[in-house]
């Protein structure tokens, strides 16, 4: 079946009318697969506001009902849904059946949470008197999402944001408007079988940069949640400051894996294959550099090289295929820009941009590997000594993931302690990327040092609340001041 058959019967699946100026392509072949109308920022901001005032005052494990609702949705759909995201975003089906799992994780995740948005007690230096703190509902949140993962990043944030209190607008990817509106009407179904929830709690405003912009800037937003490149957060950043809004940036990464001597090179080489061809490259925690010791990376490279060989690269909707297309000729054209005329456009569907994994050898870490390239480019540096490899590591602007592959204890808790990596993700023995969604997500430096999904995660969606109780007669002034007439 062509991309556009197989996006009316998904269509009509979801419910979604093909109706609208914003148009959607798909990358297998380029062609178009529906069109949806451009949202009004404005409107949308004023409902949310409408619907914080009642929303904050639901006790918090009634909003993870809804939340466990739509889990039972994404259950439901998990299968047509994974369809349509791998229709729209170019990733093969495995990886789109993975995308909506994470999603019904976090809402799992969030279900649990919602009992346990807890605060501290505080032991006070007066006597009689007590301090807490709590955590109360933040307020309106957009949420900014990437083609990459054009589902699983707004349910990070929307899980969360709704258990603790706040509603939510969604801005997808312009590239990927028809899986945040299938999602929207599995939403819809939730919120109906809820009954009660203000209207306005969760809603999607399609659009390009401008509406984004708008949104951003709303004083009504509390906070903006972004998932994009460095430059889309550099663009971010600073307007909702301006405003003294909150921000939470998930940006751009440039993921080492470390190969130590002691290494098990076969795993290694797996988790090379899939950190950096997975996703064809497009994810932000896709691998783009190795750092190689030099006593085995012959070795190490020539299994990789084999593997890049025998990647599948075609059609992401069948079964055999490792590696889809990018998502567009503007893809396409940065790798060639990297690459030069080595990368040659494989003939696979036509219409589509597809390519093969790409492993280039580095003296230097200088020139186009140190910004990140949304392709699959692996490039590949030695080191003999293990200090200086964890320097080539820090050595990028970026902060988001880094990986070891070592059987020395030793080197893996150097690589993990304070004067290793300096990235948000340090892992041992697997590659960089496909990190589940109980940990805190996210990175420092350019990646923007957000952290979404799991752990304590959830504080940047609430405000703290400090209280000083004093149950006593007296009145006691904190450091001993005395103040009487
Ligand atoms: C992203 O690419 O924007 O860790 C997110 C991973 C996925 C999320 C990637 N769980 O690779």
């Amino acid at each position: 079946m062509s991309p556009s058959e197989d996006a009316v019967e998904l269509l009509r699946h979801f419910g979604i009318p093909d109706s609208g100026e914003l148009v959607s392509r798909s990358p297998i072949d380029g062609s178009a697969i529906g069109g949806v109308r451009v949202g009004n920022p404005g409107d949308a901001a004023e409902r949310a506001a409408a619907a914080f005032v009642s929303w904050r005052s639901v006790p918090a494990p009634s909003r993870g009902e809804l939340v466990r609702l739509l889990g039972d949705q994404l259950r439901e759909a998990k299968e047509p849904l994974a369809r349509l995201v791998t229709l729209e975003s170019g990733k093969i089906l495995q990886e789109g059946l993975g995308e909506v799992q994470e999603m019904i994780d976090i809402c799992d995740f969030a279900v649990g949470l919602s009992r346990q948005l807890y605060g501290l007690t505080i032991a006070s230096e007066r006597p009689k008197h007590r301090m807490m703190e709590q955590w109360h509902p933040l307020g309106p949140v957009l949420i900014i999402s990437a083609f990459n993962f054009p589902v699983a990043v707004w349910a990070w944030n929307a899980a969360l944001a709704l258990v603790c209190g706040d509603p939510v607008i969604w801005k997808p990817s312009e590239k990927t408007p028809l899986c945040a509106e299938a999602v929207m009407a599995l939403m819809k179904r939730a919120l109906d079988l809820f009954g009660d929830a203000p209207e306005g709690l969760v809603q999607l405003v399609q659009g390009e940069r401008d509406i984004g912009e708008a949104l951003v800037d709303d004083p009504r937003i509390a906070l903006v949640s972004a998932t994009g490149s460095t430059a889309m957060g550099r663009a971010v950043g600073p307007r909702v400051a301006q405003r003294f809004g909150r921000v939470l940036l998930e940006l751009g990464g440039n993921n080492a894996t470390m190969v130590c001597p002691s290494a098990d090179l076969e795993l290694a080489a797996r988790a090379i294959l899939f950190s950096a061809a997975g996703t064809a490259g497009q994810r932000c925690t896709s691998l783009r550099r190795l750092i190689v010791h030099d006593s085995v990376a012959d070795q190490l490279v020539d299994r990789v090289r084999r593997l890049f060989a025998n990647v599948a690269v075609g059609d992401p909707r069948d079964p055999g295929t490792l590696m889809g297309p990018l998502i567009d000729e503007a893809a396409f054209e940065s790798m060639k820009r990297v690459l030069g005329d080595v990368i040659e456009r494989v003939d696979a569907v036509q219409g589509g941009f597809y390519v093969r994994p790409a492993i280039v050898e580095l003296d230097r870490q200088e020139g186009s590997v140190l910004h990140e390239t949304f392709a699959p480019i692996l490039y590949m540096l030695r080191y003999r000594d293990f200090e200086e490899a964890i320097k080539l590591n820090n050595r990028v602007p970026q902060g988001l993931s880094s990986s070891i592959f070592t059987n020395d204890v030793r080197e893996a808790e150097r690589f993990m302690s304070a004067a290793g990596s300096d990235c948000g993700i340090a892992n041992v023995n697997i590659g960089p990327s496909g990190a589940e969604i109980g940990g805190a997500f996210g990175g420092e430096k350019e990646t923007g040092g957000g952290r979404e999904s799991g752990s304590d995660s959830w504080r940047a969606y609430m405000r703290r609340q400090t209280n000083t109780i004093n149950y006593g007669s007296d009145l006691p002034l904190a450091q001993g001041i005395r103040f009487d007439v």
